[in-house]
């Protein structure tokens, strides 16, 4: 399945079109997670130093991934809300540092100061979790013509896991992600990327439902993103408490997800995703490469 991506202005890897820069791809592409804090669920304080950051941020260069989610703020479930500054003092220099190199740099903040910040130090796309629920975040992104991801959350991080409910989660999340869509396309934002959001005020019975449900998600019209790396309904399926060990489950989610039409996988383990994808896309038939994504080295 071949996935576009507009953006209001020139980014690596995209080609002119008469809507603006569109990055055109096959399969899924991997999002590599780069955490620049110290209190991530699972790589919080690995790239504390701006040195670790790039040393990771090259190695899934090298592997193969096309777009690196840098974030400067936690959002497992209960964690401690951090400052604007303080993100900003985080992911600044990580972000120029890479700026200018061949690959795609997501943002992943909750607050327009961060994302205005982030895209003026050489950012290209921002990832919301709160869906771009505040309308200054969707202007910084018009201005800026950057496009973002927008992710459903039932509560805030503080609160979501407490007691997620919904009556029906797939119609719920579903139309919540199309009406967030239609009011970023609204306020001049180029392009949306939708995520259900994996884990985020969710049950593990409301997290199934949802990747069952991709393929009514993925035959909409925008591109669709999951973030299922890691987290804890693989522990609540296959008994792995620690964070670390669960790159196996994280991989079986996320090639269901691809099969299912997912436009981009986001992981931690970044390099390892690059191969399996290969793979499968290589059993499915589906061309690897094209257009921008084969000089970017776009994951099948
Ligand atoms: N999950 C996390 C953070 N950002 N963004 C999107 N679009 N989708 C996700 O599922 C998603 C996300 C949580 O994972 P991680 O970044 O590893 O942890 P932390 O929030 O603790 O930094």
């Amino acid at each position: 399945m071949t996935h576009r991506l507009t953006f209001g202005r020139p980014v690596p890897g995209a080609g002119r079109t008469p809507r603006g820069w569109e990055w055109q791809w096959t399969g899924a592409a991997v999002m590599g997670i780069l955490n620049v804090t110290p209190d991530s669920f699972s790589d919080g304080g690995r790239h504390a130093a701006l040195q670790d950051a790039l040393t990771a941020a090259q190695a899934m260069r090298g592997a193969g991934v096309t777009i690196l989610d840098i974030g400067g703020e936690s959002t497992r479930p209960g964690a401690a809300p951090v400052p604007a500054h303080e993100e900003l003092d985080r992911v600044l220099p990580v972000i120029r540092a890479l700026s200018g190199a061949d690959v795609l740099l997501s943002v992943d903040t909750m607050k327009a100061e961060v994302a205005a910040g982030a895209l003026r130090a050489g950012a290209h796309l921002i990832n919301d979790v709160t869906g771009l629920r505040d309308p200054e975040m969707r202007r910084v992104c018009a201005d800026a013509g950057a496009p973002a991801c927008v992710m459903h959350m039932q509560g805030d991080p503080q609160t979501m896991q407490d007691a997620p409910h919904y009556a029906d989660v797939v119609a719920e999340v579903h139309g919540y992600l199309r009406a967030q869509a239609r009011e970023a396309l609204s306020a001049g934002v180029p392009d949306v990327l939708l995520d259900p959001g994996i884990g985020f005020g969710k049950t593990l019975e409301h997290n199934l439902a949802l990747l069952r449900a991709l393929p009514d998600l993925t035959a909409g019209p925008h591109p669709v993103l999951i973030g299922a790396s890691r987290k804890r309904l693989i522990d609540l399926i296959a008994q792995v408490p620690l964070a670390a060990d669960r790159d196996p489950g994280t991989l079986a989610l996320h090639l269901h997800a691809a099969r299912c039409g997912a436009a981009v996988v986001r992981a931690h383990a970044a390099a390892a995703h690059v191969q399996a994808l290969r793979v499968q896309a290589a059993l499915t038939q589906q061309p690897q490469m094209q257009a921008a994504g084969a000089r970017l080295g776009c994951d099948a």
